[in-house]
C-alpha cells in the first residue's frame, strides 16, 4: 500500500462531503493538513451563507473522521468560535487559520533546524511536514550526511517522506521500522512530528514512535519533536487520555487468517520524559512547557468542541 498526500489551497476549498471523504480515506493526511482541509470546507459553507446549525453539523461530521489528531478539534473550535459574528467572520477565521498554520510551520522549521544543528545523520518516522520543515531548513544551512527514513507500517508514509526528501535533493536512506535500533547506532538525532501533545507533554504520534523514543534513549541519541502549538490538547492531562484511532484490519493483513484477530492501533504514546525538546512556532520547549506555548498562541478560552460518539 502506498499513500498520497495533498494540501488544497483555500480558493479551491472542498465541500464537507469531499473533505470528509478525503480525510477518512487519507488522501489528505498529516495532522496539520487535515485540520486545514476541514477548516477550508467550513469556510466554503460560510461563504455560501450556511446557517449556524449547518456549520455546527458539518464540524461534527469532520470531527468524526479521525479521532486522534487534536489539530482537527482545535482548528474547528477556533473557526466556529466566530459563529456569533456571522458567516463572513467564520470565513475570515477559516482563512486566518490556514494562513497562520502555514506560517507557523515555517517557524517550527526554523526552531527545529536549530535543534538539529550538530547532527550529521538524523532519523525521522512517518511523514510530518513540521519535521520535514526542520530537516529542510537545517539541510539548506548545512547539509546532512543523510536522513534515515523509517518505512512506517502499515501505511508506509515513509515512502512519501523519502520521495519528498529526494525531490529536494536531500540524501535519504530508507529502512524498515524494525531496523531502528541499527539506524540509531549511526544517527545523531531523531525528529518526528506529532498528532497531539497532551497537557503534561506526552506525545501522541504514529505507531512506532514510542519504540523509537525508547531505542533513542538506550542509544543516547536526542529525540526531538516538531509541532505547531495547535497540536496541544489542553483537555488531555496525559497521552493516555487521547483516543487512539484503530484502522481497518486489511491495512495490516490483506488476507485474513481464520482464527486470528488483527489489532491496528495507528498511534502510540511517547512519555514526555523521553522528549528532549519540542520545536513549536513559539520556541524550543521542554515538553512540559508546550501547554504554556499553546495558551500564549490560542488563549485559554478556545471553546472545546465535544467529540461525537464513535
Ligand atoms: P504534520 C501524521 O498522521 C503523522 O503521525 C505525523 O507525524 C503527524 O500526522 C503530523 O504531521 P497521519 O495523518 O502535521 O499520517 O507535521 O496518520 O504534517
Amino acid at each position: 500500500m502506498r499513500c498520497q498526500t495533498r494540501d488544497v489551497p483555500f480558493n479551491d476549498a472542498p465541500t464537507v462531503d469531499q473533505a470528509t471523504h478525503d480525510i477518512e480515506t487519507m488522501s489528505v493526511r498529516g495532522a496539520a493538513a487535515l485540520a486545514r482541509h476541514a477548516v477550508q470546507a467550513i469556510g466554503r459553507l460560510a461563504q455560501n451563507e450556511a446557517s449556524d446549525a449547518e456549520m455546527q453539523d458539518a464540524a461534527q461530521r469532520l470531527l468524526a473522521t479521525r479521532p486522534t489528531a487534536v489539530s482537527l478539534k482545535n482548528a474547528l473550535a477556533y473557526t466556529l468560535d466566530a459563529l456569533p459574528s456571522g458567516p463572513s467572520a467564520v470565513e475570515a477565521r477559516a482563512q486566518r487559520f490556514v494562513h497562520d498554520s502555514l506560517r507557523a510551520r515555517e517557524r517550527v522549521g526554523r526552531r527545529a533546524a536549530t535543534l538539529l544543528e550538530d547532527a550529521n545523520i538524523v532519523i525521522t518516522h512517518c511523514n510530518s511536514q513540521a519535521a520535514l520543515a526542520g530537516i529542510e531548513t537545517r539541510h539548506a544551512e548545512r547539509p546532512f550526511e543523510h536522513v534515515i527514513v523509517l518505512e512506517t507500517r502499515p501505511w508506509r508514509q515513509g515512502i512519501i517522506t523519502a520521495t519528498q526528501l529526494a525531490d529536494k535533493g536531500i540524501p535519504a536512506r530508507f529502512m524498515v521500522d524494525a531496523a531502528m535500533g541499527a539506524a540509531l547506532e549511526r544517527a545523531d538525532a531523531v525528529i518526528t512530528g506529532c498528532d497531539t501533545i497532551a497537557a503534561n507533554g506526552d506525545i501522541v504520534n504514529k505507531i512506532g514512535t514510542r519504540l523509537l523514543s525508547l531505542a533513542s534513549k538506550e542509544a543516547n541519541v536526542p529525540f526531538f519533536v516538531a509541532a505547531e502549538t495547535f497540536k496541544v490538547d489542553p483537555n488531555a492531562p496525559t497521552g493516555h487520555d487521547v483516543p487512539i484511532e484503530e484502522r481497518d484490519d486489511a491495512e495490516v493483513l490483506e488476507d485474513p487468517i481464520e482464527g486470528v484477530v488483527v489489532d491496528n492501533p495507528v498511534f502510540d504514546v511517547t512519555p514526555a520524559e523521553r522528549v528532549k525538546r519540542i520545536a513549536t512556532e513559539e520556541g524550543a520547549h521542554p515538553p512540559g512547557e508546550a501547554l504554556g506555548a499553546f495558551e500564549r498562541s490560542w488563549g485559554t478560552e478556545l471553546a472545546p468542541l465535544d467529540s461525537p460518539e464513535p
